[in-house]
């Protein structure tokens, strides 16, 4: 049912918006718990048939062979529409998720750079020429994959959603993406934006639903050509067998348990603002989340009081106030979780967690999923320090050595985002090669960079967003061989036994005449 004062976004097919599904699910803001709009539960049928609808779209061409300086232009106008409605996408972003709106601000402004880095790509994508032995020229093409699903998820809606689309398109394929249930609306925005930068009707469709029911139709899909997520490692299970028998590549990034390595060098304060900057960004809702600071223990006193303070001195409240610096949860499972994560650390036995600040839901005007952010002091083998939260719940852990600080980083499931504070730079390098993680940062956290591949090892994830490697991911290479040496004489028995001598060397049958083939 479509109620009238409340919005409804509709899936954006073909170069249009449908009409609404027959059913609907509500968008809450996090930060005041309104309902800002309803979006369509996309059906099991309707998935089928915008699938199939891609495949026509992707095999007509109008994208798939485009020219390579069309891809160009039209994500390079794509980008520039984007930058030019930053401010409406801002306040989306913040009804959606809760975030702040300062955080909104720094984060959308780069997201049109993804557009303008894969359009580049696009561009100057040059195939290659082999050393093919013999009288044979050997190309290699790359081309773009099919139809190709995207899975993206509530805490950057429209930053990872941009990253996955860019590098998509770029490559040529017929993207589907199904946006988080929880923050669908600025992701919906984009279809009208593509088709005026030039993009042709039915290469990018957006659909809503939820994960469990049209997120899991579309991954069931048997034709697709692979499956882009950002999102939970349950998710990633509950979608890999079927992507594994329909042999649909997966690029998967999952969760993370980042360690914040604080060595003795640094200066304490420099240490506090470090960890803040690393720990409370979204909440503590970001797969990169600082959510273990490992500190050297020649600092350690002095860098937990004065990061206690700072703490317990953060503005939580109202997400569109530009003095706020920590926002809503992403909703009331998410204040459980904290909560849970909180008690058990603090109350189970042999947890020793020691709660130093925060711990606590909170609410803004009485209304809304926050909670505070928290600082428990922990051990390496405690049920916080070993799983992700996902929220504003903070591990601190002293640590007597650098090989201590290493090996604890190194400790758990997880291995997507690190960093390393120190002032010693043989130790920034030595360091920075024990960590196993998909992105050490040294004296940063949270850089990221179109250019740069984002992915994680271990429990993190399969595969790179970003970079040459995100770009390439989405096409296949196609070699072709060409022969303008002597055609063929293997079975003609004159030839054999007459003018040609065969030798076999390292698996290469040569002919008298020099031509030379590798038989496969
Ligand atoms: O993610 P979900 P949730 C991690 C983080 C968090 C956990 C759960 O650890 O605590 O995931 O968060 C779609 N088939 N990250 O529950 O459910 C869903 O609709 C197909 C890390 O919010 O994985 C949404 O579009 N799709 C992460 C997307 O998956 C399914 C960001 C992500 O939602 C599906 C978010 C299914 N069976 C969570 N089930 C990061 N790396 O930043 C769900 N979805």
């Amino acid at each position: 049912m479509i109620n009238q004062e409340i919005p409804h976004y509709s899936n954006w097919i073909d170069g249009a918006y449908s009409p609404p599904s027959s059913s609907t699910l509500p968008v809450i803001n996090p930060a005041t718990e309104a309902t800002i709009g309803t979006v369509d539960a996309t059906s099991h049928d309707e998935v089928q048939e915008i699938v199939t609808k891609s495949w026509k779209n992707f095999n007509q061409g109008a994208w798939s062979t485009a020219e390579a300086s069309e891809r160009f232009a039209v994500l390079s106008k794509a980008a520039t529409l984007l930058r030019a409605r930053i401010p409406e996408f801002v306040q989306l972003e913040v009804q959606q998720t809760g975030r702040p709106i300062r955080e909104m601000r720094a984060q959308l402004a780069r997201i049109p750079e993804w557009l303008e880095y894969f359009a580049s790509l696009a561009r100057v994508q040059e195939g290659a020429v082999t050393p093919f032995k013999g009288p044979v020229v050997n190309t290699l093409i790359r081309l773009p994959l099919g139809v190709v699903a995207q899975i993206t998820p509530w805490n950057h809606p429209l930053l990872i959603s941009i990253k996955k689309i860019g590098a998509a398109l770029a490559a040529g394929n017929v993207v589907i993406v199904k946006p988080s249930e929880l923050a669908p609306i600025s992701i919906l925005q984009l279809g009208p934006l593509f088709k005026e930068a030039g993009l042709p009707d039915g290469t990018l469709q957006i659909i809503s639903g939820y994960g469990r029911e049209t997120g899991k139709y579309l991954c069931e899909a048997p034709n697709l050509s692979k499956i882009d997520l950002t999102g939970g490692v349950a998710t990633y299970q509950a979608i890999a067998s079927s992507a594994s028998l329909n042999m649909i590549p997966i690029t998967a990034e999952l969760g993370g348990k980042a360690p914040v390595c604080i060595f003795e060098s640094m200066n304490v304060e420099h240490a506090v603002k470090a960890a803040l900057f690393a720990s409370f960004i979204a909440s503590g809702q970001t797969c990169v989340t600082g959510s273990r600071l490992l500190v050297h223990t020649d600092i350690y006193d002095s860098f937990v009081e004065m990061l206690g303070k700072r703490t317990k001195a953060l503005r939580l409240g109202d997400p569109t106030d530009p003095r706020t610096q920590i926002g809503a949860v992403i909703n009331k499972a998410a204040v459980e979780r904290c909560a849970a994560f909180v008690s058990r650390a603090t109350t189970q036995e042999g947890e020793n967690g020691k709660l130093l600040c925060g711990g606590k839901p909170a609410t803004h005007a009485g209304k809304g999923y926050f909670f505070e952010p928290t600082l428990i002091e922990t051990n390496a083998e405690s049920y916080l320090a070993c799983n992700e939260v996902f929220g504003p719940v903070i591990a601190i852990l002293r640590c007597k050595s650098e090989d201590e600080i290493v090996d604890i980083a190194n400790g758990t499931n997880y291995a997507l985002g690190a960093s390393i504070w120190t002032q010693d730079f043989t130790q920034a390098h030595r360091v920075a090669g024990k960590i196993e993680a998909g992105i050490v940062w040294v004296n940063g956290h949270h850089l990221n960079d179109p250019s740069s591949p984002w992915g994680g090892f271990k429990d993190s994830g399969l595969g790179k967003e970003n970079g040459r490697e995100a770009y390439e991911s989405y096409t296949k290479v196609k070699s072709i061989v060409y022969n303008y040496g002597v055609m063929p004489t293997w079975f003609d028995d004159e030839d054999v036994l007459g003018n040609a001598r065969i030798c076999i060397e390292h698996m290469v049958l040569r002919t008298t005449s020099g031509s030379g083939c590798n038989l496969e």
